[in-house]
């Protein structure tokens, strides 16, 4: 046994001398990687072939096999891990003509008959005049949440719609003191405005209002509104289905916040659908 020297690899290897001379000591790529995934110096182990073999340098393609899970996987993709916790809290159509369990703030709310927007019965808000607010418990404290819901304003001078997030622990939602962020949504025409927006109200400081869009909803149409709410506290408003406005990123007012539904004079609710995370 002798030692040989490599100078373009510039290292000393340990290697059998037969009559030829030294035997490389760069080991043969191609063979199967070991139990443990370890191959010899200096190959990698290349997982993404079907068969893992040690290579020189991993390949670019991707994992043959994404789904099948092995002992070397981790417990939860990082997205699955990302999202535990959020899921469906709350689906109704009041198509059962109930609302026992909401909770209703500011009255007066009914389930009515054929006011659908497929003539089912829906969640009506009246008289035609002052605040109608509702809660409902799987609304309350939340982290982070999609709210899916079909609305129609009634009044064409004066209907307001919103989505309020307040702090757990408020009495009057609309006081003058209650920190809160709304999605307000004015019918068109209407005395309000003078645009949607989506507001933070940290009393006693001003109004902010943190992203607008013109007001496009008359009265008496129905309107599927998508809004979600992050943890980073940035709000995004679809509508049918749209893009409307988001708000950026905000930690002025921290969650964990309660979620609710109001409107200025009557309207209807429909289809209500909740993804929370608490
Ligand atoms: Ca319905």
């Amino acid at each position: 046994m002798i030692i040989c020297l490599y100078p373009g690899r510039m290292r000393l290897a340990w290697a059998l001398v037969l009559a030829a001379g030294c035997y490389s000591p760069v080991p043969a790529t191609g063979i199967p990687c070991a139990a443990n995934g370890e191959c010899p110096t200096p190959l990698v182990c290349d997982r993404a072939r079907a068969v893992p073999t040690c290579e020189s340098s991993l390949s670019d393609a991707a994992p043959t096999d994404m789904t099948a899970p092995d002992a070397t996987d981790s417990p939860l993709p990082i997205d699955a891990a990302i999202d535990a916790g959020f899921g469906p809290c709350l689906d109704d159509d009041f198509n059962d003509g109930s609302a026992t369990d909401w909770t209703i703030v500011d009255p007066t709310w009914t389930v009515v008959p054929a006011e659908g927007p497929d003539s089912s019965s829906a969640f009506v808000a009246s008289p035609n005049v002052g605040d109608h607010i509702i809660t409902h418990p799987t609304m309350r404290a939340l982290r982070r949440a999609h709210l899916a819901l079909d609305f129609r304003m009634d009044n064409g001078a004066t209907s307001d719609f919103a989505i309020y997030l307040v702090p757990p622990g408020w009495t009057d939602p609309n006081g003058n003191n209650q920190a809160r962020y709304f999605v307000a949504i004015y019918v068109l025409g209407g005395d309000s405005g003078p645009n949607d927006r989506i507001v933070r109200s940290l009393p006693p400081v001003p109004y902010v209002e943190v992203a607008t869009h013109a007001i496009s909803v008359p009265a008496r149409t129905w309107r599927h509104l998508d809004a979600t709410y992050t943890e980073n506290g940035s709000i995004e408003v679809k509508l049918d289905g749209s893009p409307y406005m988001t708000s950026p990123a905000d930690t002025l007012l921290p969650g964990p916040l309660d979620l609710l539904v109001r409107f200025w004079a009557n309207g209807a609710i429909d289809n209500v659908h909740l993804d929370c995370l608490r």
